[in-house]
């Protein structure tokens, strides 16, 4: 029994113990959600096994948001073990890091695309991979941040990412709609996670939240997963195409 009781779940982005993945597949699991994650390689392997028996999690396999093969394996998985999903987590985001610093006009054109790839069309491609198995109608989230709406330190060509990223929330939420198949996103406020360690100055970033945002402090992992619990269950069956942020309010002043 539980808020997510009977829902099945596939959420990709768990890196480690403090990525906002996993205070998410915590809250899920802990509602009474089935889940399953994946990992990005065999380095990340080592690391999101334990975290997967410790969430009674399936494994998913193997899963690099720019090789389409190992895409269709995991959902193919999903399909045989299945047979549907209810919910899916988008979790991910990359950029090089010696471009979190300095310029956003420095930004090249390499790097860009691959931003762009990973952080924003991943989502499209996996939204289009779901739907065939929400067979009950599902909901999709993925993560954001407020440097896709005011310029941020060192955010550069990952808010830029992170415009499009917002954008593709709302045509995907009109896309699916009428799959009942709902798309969102929480704008999450800084974490100190191994994505963010590649952000020039990110120390700074959370001191400025702390003192400025009207909680006075920073949010965890575990707070945007019980957030994110509104999204993934049907207490937002009638909420679609929405950024909601969680960042103890630092939106209304920054
Ligand atoms: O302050 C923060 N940490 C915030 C993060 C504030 C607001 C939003 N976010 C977003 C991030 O941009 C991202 O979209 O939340 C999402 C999750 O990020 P996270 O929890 O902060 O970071 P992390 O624990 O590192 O997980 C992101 C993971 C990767 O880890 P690394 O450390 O390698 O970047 O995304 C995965 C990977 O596991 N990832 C990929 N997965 C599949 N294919 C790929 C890829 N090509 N690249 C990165």
């Amino acid at each position: 029994t539980g808020l997510m009781a009977g829902k099945k779940g596939l959420i990709l982005g768990v890196a480690n113990n403090r990525s906002i993945a996993y205070g998410i597949a915590k809250a899920a699991r802990d509602h009474g959600a089935e889940i399953a994650l994946t990992y990005q390689g065999e380095a990340f392997k080592k690391r999101v096994e334990p975290l997967a028996n410790e969430l009674g999690a399936h494994l998913a396999g193997y899963c690099d948001v720019t090789d389409p093969a190992s895409l269709d394996a995991v959902f193919d998985g999903v399909k045989e073990k299945w047979g549907k999903l209810d919910f899916l987590v988008h979790a991910i985001a990359f950029s090089d890091k010696d471009e979190l610093d300095g310029r956003y006009l420095d930004t090249t054109r390499d790097n860009f695309l691959r931003t762009m790839d990973i952080s924003v069309y991943s989502f499209t491609t996996i939204a289009k991979r779901a739907e065939p198995l929400m067979t009950d109608g599902g909901s999709l989230l993925t993560l954001t941040y407020y440097g896709a709406e005011k310029v941020m330190p060192h955010y550069n060509v990952m808010g830029v990412a992170k415009a499009a990223l917002e954008a593709s929330v709302r045509y995907l939420a009109v896309d699916l709609g009428g799959s009942r198949i709902r798309v969102n996103a929480i704008s999450a406020g800084p974490i100190k996670t191994l994505a963010a360690s590649g952000i020039g100055d990110f120390r700074y970033i959370l001191k400025w939240n702390e003192y400025n945002s009207p909680l006075k402090r920073t949010v965890t992992p575990e707070e945007v997963g019980d957030s994110a619990l509104y999204f993934l269950s049907d207490l937002s069956r009638g909420v679609t195409g929405e950024v909601h942020h969680v960042d103890s309010g630092y939106h209304v002043v920054g």
